[in-house]
């Protein structure tokens, strides 16, 4: 079934380690070639074709063409089709300096190797049928995860947790699909062919699925890059140092000039074990010169690409005819549409905060004298101190629930959660809708739909998924996919 695209017979070699300096440092080799090629360096009580698989030796590296003794290391010969590419793959354990790693690289290009593609070793891991495409995705997002959450989902997505998902689907739309062929086949026999009701009733079961998958989708989204935050509000309310609150150091310049922030400022933290992406802006008022203009601009594109947006108001102040303006901005502020909120109208998105809470007339004013619309009313607001802390732990908690992820250990779940993945399960989807539509419309009375029009949409759906998985797939989609490795993975 899956497209074999020509097999590289080439031998290709990578640091596998990140670049800089460390204690020990690996090179990767995968291809026909690797052990021929360690052979050319190695110098040890073992020859390399002695090697045991998957037994690390020790030996000196040597180069072949000036004899030069280049460091003492061990090397690793994991035998095909047992490995990670399924090719032969050696490793060669060195000294972790930048100099010496390159020039053991460059031994064994001279010695005919090329050098890898980024992800050109998992590429190779899915073409010769180790991973699947969902599988080889996870591989990076187990590399850049930035949370434990992120970190769960990628362990479960290259267990194979979605994988058997999708392939549990697949079974039941290849089961269909092979009926409704059956129909088209075979007219006139009597066999016992789907009826269009029964059809209906299969693919509003998967209908259902699919829906389930894409609503959960957000939820993988937000695991895997981290929920964004936008600290919005008029100029000197404490967002600066909310900022470093949060992250507990002294990312933003704080002053009690208003207008000081003016280029957006980020951070990432972590609470319980869920990424957010922090973002301070610049204070919204009127600009005054072409900075500052530029910096409000800079605030409310942040503002539009947030999946939680926290209004930070001065608590110690009565409500300003700058705060009002800003209310009416972040009232109509379209949230992006697969933000946690955006099902529930946008306001769940919405955090305000009166901070300043230590100032002594914070608690009478905020927030009874303050004409805060009902919607935001009806909404979360919460009193915190940037100076002293106070309200931090419950703005914590209130920023996970409003994120809508739990990321407790009990979370078994994984989720779809990048824009492939997005694409290919609405393509599938469409085409399920389509093919409803025209059973219901026969259900209505009218014509029946031509069989080989259901068959060909439930196809179109069958191939959206195998694309999910990979089973079928396209160099251009490979490519997407692997480029987003680093090198040596
Ligand atoms: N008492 C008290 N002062 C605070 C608190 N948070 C911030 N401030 C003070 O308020 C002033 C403004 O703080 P910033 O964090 O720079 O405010 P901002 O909203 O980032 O201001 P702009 O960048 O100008 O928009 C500074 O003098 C801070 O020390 C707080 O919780 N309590
Ligand atoms: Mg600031």
């Amino acid at each position: 079934m899956r497209v074999k695209l020509p097999k590289d017979d080439d031998t290709i070699v990578a640091i596998a380690t990140p670049p800089g300096e460390g204690g020990i440092g690996i090179l990767r080799l995968s291809g026909p070639q690797a052990p021929a090629a360690l052979g050319r360096l190695w110098r040890g009580r073992r020859v390399v074709t002695a090697f045991e698989s998957h037994r690390l030796y020790l030996g000196d590296l040597i180069d072949p063409v000036t004899e030069e003794a280049l460091d003492r290391g061990m090397a690793v010969w994991m035998k095909a089709p047992r490995s990670y590419t399924g090719e032969e793959v050696i490793e060669i354990h060195a000294h972790g300096g930048p100099l010496l790693l390159n020039r053991l690289q460059e031994v064994l290009v001279a010695a005919g190797l090329r050098v890898a593609e980024p992800g050109e070793f998992t590429r190779r891991a899915y073409l010769n049928g180790k991973l699947d495409l969902l599988q080889a995705e996870a591989v990076g997002a187990m590399i850049h995860a930035h949370s434990e959450a992120a970190l769960r989902n990628a362990r479960g997505q290259l267990r194979g947790r979605l994988s058997d998902e999708v392939a549990a689907l697949r079974a039941q739309l290849i089961d269909l699909l092979a009926r409704v062929e059956a129909a088209i086949d075979f007219p006139e026999e009597d066999i016992e062919i789907i009826q269009p009701r029964q059809t209906a009733a299969a693919i509003a079961s998967l209908q259902r699925v699919l829906t389930r998958w894409l609503e959960k989708f957000q939820l993988g989204r937000l695991l895997r890059e981290g929920v964004r935050v936008a600290l919005v509000g008029r100029p000197n309310v404490g967002k600066s140092s909310l900022l470093n609150r949060l992250l507990d150091e002294d990312r933003a310049i704080v002053h009690h000039q208003p207008g000081t922030t003016r280029d957006v400022v980020e951070g990432f933290l972590q609470i319980d074990g869920v990424g957010f992406q922090v973002f301070d802006t610049a204070g919204l008022r009127e600009g005054l010169e072409a900075v500052e203009r530029e910096g409000v601009a800079r605030s409310r594109r942040v503002m539009a690409e947030a999946d939680l947006v926290l209004w930070v108001l001065d608590a110690s102040q009565p409500l300003s005819a700058e705060d009002k303006d800003i209310l009416g901005m972040v009232a109509s502020h379209s949230l992006r549409d697969d933000a946690p909120g955006a099902s529930r109208g946008g306001w769940a998105s919405i955090l305000v905060l009166g901070n300043k809470a230590d100032l002594p007339v914070a608690s009478q004013n905020f927030p009874a004298d303050w004409e805060v619309p009902r919607a935001i009313k009806g909404g979360e607001w919460l009193l915190v101190s940037a100076a002293t802390g106070e309200g931090i732990a419950r703005l914590k908690a209130a920023l996970v629930e409003a994120a809508g992820v739990q990321a407790g250990p009990d979370q078994s779940h994984t989720y779809l959660n990048n824009a492939r993945h997005r694409e290919a399960l609405q393509g599938a989807q469409s085409a399920l809708d389509r093919t409803a539509a025209a059973l219901s419309s026969a259900r209505g009375g009218q014509a029946a739909p031509p069989v080989e029009c259901i068959a060909a949409d439930l196809r179109e759906a069958l191939s959206r998924l195998e694309a999910l998985i990979g089973e079928v797939s396209q160099e251009d989609i490979l490519d997407q996919v692997f480029s987003e490795f680093c090198l040596g993975k």
